[in-house]
């Protein structure tokens, strides 16, 4: 799409950031929506900000350099509040920059979001890419707006909610995420598995889900074909750690079959998780998953209390969760289930019979508290629950505290119970973390998890707080500037953690700068270390 002066429109996306703790990965959803825009004529950055430090300068000089028409920003409910804040900024360093949000918390919220948010003048709601390709090639024309299928904006004091976009029926229609935009050395550091999704939808209809009501009940799949292209060149960018990401992969035995089977003939070395259900696997299959690389599997079951899992419509008996991890035991995948704490209705004796339950399948296993998100069939119809919504502070929807209490259960009820489970392992992991600072006797298990930890805390800073960025800059004079490098990272990090001292750093950079991660890069003043912008195998 070319603009009146003949310039393609120019499209910055927002990947906000978050936490350690949530599994920083390569965003999925926002390059689906990069290359919806790259489809509909556009320019497109991205201004990633899970791998990079994000401040009001740093968001100002990538503006400067860009000069975007639009700038888009996704966001989840708990960061909500962070993204938005993000959004203002824009707008105070350009009003004329056009901004929009899309994603699953402002897909349900957008009256709320619009209303109390000025400085966002479009919400996408949903699945993003049939609209943009209407939107993007009428974005300056405002009398359009109206006739946008899958838009809200405000416009005269009112909320102009436009028809509803229908799902895209033919998945393989959409261009492949556009990854091209992503920083992969960067990603590479940081060491998650990357998402790819090969079907959308799912037929459930559990109470406290938002995923599903973004996706849609009828599930549509991609053909297996381009789902495996997709893994080849995931492959020749050096991932070979995937995330199955659908909603519910397993959903259709036959098919993981076959995808299992175009794996082994294409004979694809690579490993990879899914999301699934436990009354959706058997033996069969999960040999069948195993043989293709399949190393890990996760579960939400929720609840071992079968009255709790009929109310919150899950759809699955302690039955089927029981042979599910069996299964899994015996197949060799490694397991994961999720309960959910304050559930409606919950009570002290539906948490004990969960507890017990999650204990008696012999499996890996965490709880979550419960975040009733908007455009859930729990929120929209909390009168019909035991169950009150105490908060709509946005950033507390993390499901890592509670925020609804039941008639029987108070918010301290509910985190004592978990904080009670994890004491001893957190007790535990304490006196190990303690043992090793102090140059103490581990066994080599404990110790590799320590070290782990401590190895991905210290690259997410490195990340987070552009610590290349800052400290790369290194004068000419300086013999050895990989060691200076160190020095100088390990003085920032070591005041946090005083065992990131030089020599854990140069342990932890070196293979990054033998990867061609980082760089070294020589001017006439000085010698500067920068992040490699692609991924270089040779
Ligand atoms: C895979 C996944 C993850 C992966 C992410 C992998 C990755 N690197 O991308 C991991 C495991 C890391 C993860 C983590 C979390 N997740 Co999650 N996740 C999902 C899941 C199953 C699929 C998401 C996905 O990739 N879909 C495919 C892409 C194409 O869709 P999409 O992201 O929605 O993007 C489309 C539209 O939303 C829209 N869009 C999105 N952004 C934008 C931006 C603009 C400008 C525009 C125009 C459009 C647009 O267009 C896109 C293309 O159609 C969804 C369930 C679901 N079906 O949505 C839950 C879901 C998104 N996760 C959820 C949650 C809560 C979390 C966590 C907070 C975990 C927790 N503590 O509970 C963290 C938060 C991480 C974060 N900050 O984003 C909730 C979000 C609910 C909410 N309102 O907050 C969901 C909806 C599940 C649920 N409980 O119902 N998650
Ligand atoms: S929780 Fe899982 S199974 Fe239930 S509706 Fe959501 S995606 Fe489907």
């Amino acid at each position: 799409m070319e603009t009146k002066t003949n310039k393609p429109v120019k499209v910055a996306l927002i990947a906000p950031p978050y936490p350690l703790s949530e599994f920083p990965s390569p965003p999925l959803g926002i390059c689906y929506v990069a290359a919806a825009c790259e489809r509909a004529g556009a320019k497109v950055q991205l201004f990633d900000f899970i791998i990079s430090e994000y401040s009001p300068a740093n968001l100002k000089k990538a503006l400067d350099d860009f000069k975007p028409d639009i700038v888009g920003a996704t966001s989840v409910t708990m960061n909500f509040p962070r993204t938005a804040d993000i959004l203002k900024t824009v707008k105070k360093i350009n009003p004329h920059v056009i901004t929009i949000m899309g994603g699953p918390h402002v897909s349900f919220d957008y009256e709320n979001v619009l209303r109390s948010i000025p400085e966002i003048d479009i919400v996408v709601i949903g699945e993003a890419e049939k609209t943009l390709l209407s939107l993007i090639p009428n974005i300056f024309d405002r009398s359009k707006w109206q006739t946008i299928s899958g838009i809200a904006f405000y416009e005269k004091n009112m909320i102009v909610l436009t028809r509803k976009q229908s799902l895209i029926e033919n998945l393989d229609e959409l261009p492949l995420p556009a990854r091209h935009l992503l920083n992969i050395p960067k990603y590479h550091t940081l060491g998650f598995p990357i998402s790819i999704i090969t079907s959308r939808g799912c037929p459930n209809r559990c109470i406290f889900c938002q995923g599903r009501r973004m996706v849609g009940q009828k599930v549509r799949y991609r053909s297996l074909s381009k789902v495996i292209d997709e893994i080849e060149i995931l492959l020749t960018m050096g991932f070979d750690l995937i995330n199955i990401a659908d909603d519910l992969f397993t959903a259709n035995k036959k098919r993981v079959i076959q995808f299992c089977e175009i794996i082994k003939q294409r004979n694809l070395s690579f490993v990879w998780s899914a999301f699934s259900r436990v009354n959706t696997v058997d033996p069969e299959v999960l040999s069948m998953m195993k043989s293709a690389g399949c190393y890990a599997v996760s579960f939400g079951i929720e609840s071992g209390n079968t009255e709790m899992l009929k109310r919150i419509k899950k759809g699955i008996t302690r039955k089927q969760a029981q042979y599910a991890a069996k299964y899994c035991k015996e197949s060799g995948i490694r397991t994961h289930a999720s309960f959910m704490v304050g559930l409606p209705g919950e009570t002290h004796e539906t948490l004990k019979e969960t507890y017990e339950f999650a204990e008696s399948l012999d499996i890996e296993y965490g709880f979550h508290f419960l975040s009733p998100f908007p455009g859930t069939t729990l929120r929209e119809n909390i009168n019909e629950y035991d169950l009150e919504i105490l908060t709509n502070d946005w950033a507390k929807y993390d499901a890592n505290q509670a925020i609804v209490r039941t008639s029987n259960l108070s918010t301290e009820d509910i985190e004592n119970f978990v904080v009670n489970w994890s004491k001893e392992q957190n007790d535990i992991w304490e006196s190990q973390l303690k043992t090793y600072a102090n140059g103490g006797e581990l066994p080599s298990d404990e110790k590799a998890n320590v070290e782990e930890y401590h190895k991905r805390r210290f690259i997410f800073w490195l990340l987070s707080e552009n610590l290349i960025e800052k400290k790369g800059k290194i004068d000419k004079k300086i013999q050895d500037p990989f060691d200076n490098l160190c020095e100088r990272i390990s003085k920032h990090v070591s005041s946090k953690v005083s065992l990131m001292n030089k020599e854990f750093v140069k342990k932890h950079l070196k293979p990054l700068k033998e990867k061609k991660f980082i760089k070294c890069v020589n001017n006439s003043s000085e010698n500067l270390w920068q992040w490699c912008d692609k991924y270089d195998q040779n």
